[in-house]
């Protein structure tokens, strides 16, 4: 029923706002089809309406609590989602599948363009024509309306000689088996905890398939008690550190810092790690493709095919500043401290530590 009501009064909205248009800008008479034609042809209004029609800015309101058969919790951003999570247990999983995971807003993108590249010659001019979603199906991600899965439509797609480069968020204890036990290799990447949660606040703000993350000081309270999608970072990060320790051979973990301080020794790493031999050429390639301003320009990266898709990217930037230490001009000096504390307690035999500025 508010849905009838808001596209009527959307639909309102957008007339008299091209009636007052009208006679702003026009002097000279026009006819009833002219009139209806500026309607339906405008972008902007059709933009506003066809918006309204979409369902996938509908909101939740609230995150979907996902228990797992050995009583796992997790957040997800809704019941479909979880359904893909669960169906991502049961897929097969070839020795070759790569899968790279992160908490959200720890550079997944940035760390899926350059391994793409390592695995794919560093051919750039491929990489461009395709969306990274498409070379890099994202796991456990659902449609909001028609309840697919469609991470897991992608890979069922996947042609059968082709290496797969698998994107998830899912904490180490609920990936799939493959990548539990070393079938298959995991790069992991983390990022600070503050400039995570300040990338978080504004992808929250923009993604309309998470609940409005609300004023800063609500959202970070969210965030330090785990109250979010995929939950609490410290647990996140703390068990795939831990898992990493003790399985070098096949996980990697890296940090959104050490990409930004030395990109291109974080290629030849990766590289290594995944047993791929690249020319000096190719490195200097990947390197220059996968700087901020280069992957902020490219489309197949810059995820701004969704905006026309109404999805709530529209007014804003998912490459948003690409940038260390950002949290500065987001947490108060009490929230700082704060902040500061409740790592202590959560972090301090982890042997972790995070660079905060480069
Ligand atoms: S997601 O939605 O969880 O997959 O987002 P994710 O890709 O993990 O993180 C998005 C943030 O990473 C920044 N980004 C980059 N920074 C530097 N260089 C490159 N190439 C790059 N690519 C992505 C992106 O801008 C987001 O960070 P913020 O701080 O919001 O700018």
């Amino acid at each position: 029923m508010m849905y009838v009501i808001w596209t009527a009064i959307a639909g309102i909205v957008a007339a008299i706002l091209l009636y007052i248009d009208y006679l702003l800008n026009s002097m000279e008479e026009i006819d009833r089809m002219e009139f209806e034609a500026k309607l339906y042809l405008r972008p902007s209004i059709v933009q506003l309406l066809s918006n309204f029609n979409k369902s996938d800015i509908i909101r939740p309101k609230k995150v979907y609590r996902m228990i797992y058969d050995n009583g796992f919790e997790l957040l997800l951003p809704s019941r479909e989602w979880a359904v893909a999570a669960k169906e991502a247990l049961t897929l097969d999983y070839k020795n070759d599948d790569i899968i790279v995971s992160s908490f959200p807003k720890s550079g997944t993108t940035w760390i899926q363009e350059i391994t793409w590249l390592i695995c794919n010659n560093a051919d750039t001019v491929d990489a461009q024509k395709c969306s990274l979603l498409n070379r890099s199906p994202f796991l456990e991600m659902a449609s909001l309306r028609n309840n697919s899965a469609l991470g897991i439509q992608v890979l069922k797609k996947w042609p059968k000689n082709k290496q797969r480069l698998i994107k998830t968020h899912l904490p180490f204890e609920t990936l799939p088996e493959a990548f539990q036990t070393g079938k298959c290799k995991v790069i992991y990447v983390a990022r600070n905890p503050k400039d995570v949660c300040v990338s978080l606040y504004y992808f929250g703000i923009i993604n309309a398939a998470v609940p409005h993350p609300g004023n800063w000081s609500t959202f970070l309270a969210s965030y330090c008690s785990g109250e979010i999608i995929y939950g609490s970072w410290f647990s996140h990060v703390k068990e795939y550190w831990k898992k990493f320790q003790e399985n070098k051979s096949w996980i990697y973990f890296t940090t959104y810092e050490d990409l930004t301080k030395d990109l291109r020794g974080q290629i030849i790493s990766i590289s290594k790690f995944l047993g791929k031999n690249l020319t000096d050429k190719q490195i200097d390639v990947i390197a220059e493709h996968c700087t901020f301003e280069s992957m902020s320009k490219n489309k197949s990266t810059n995820y701004s095919h969704l905006t026309d898709r109404g999805s709530g990217f529209k007014n804003a930037k998912f490459m948003r500043k690409g940038k260390v230490g950002d949290w500065k001009n987001h947490f108060t000096l009490n929230e700082n401290e704060a902040f500061d504390n409740l790592y202590e307690e959560n972090m301090k035999d982890s042997g972790l530590d995070f660079k905060y500025e480069i």
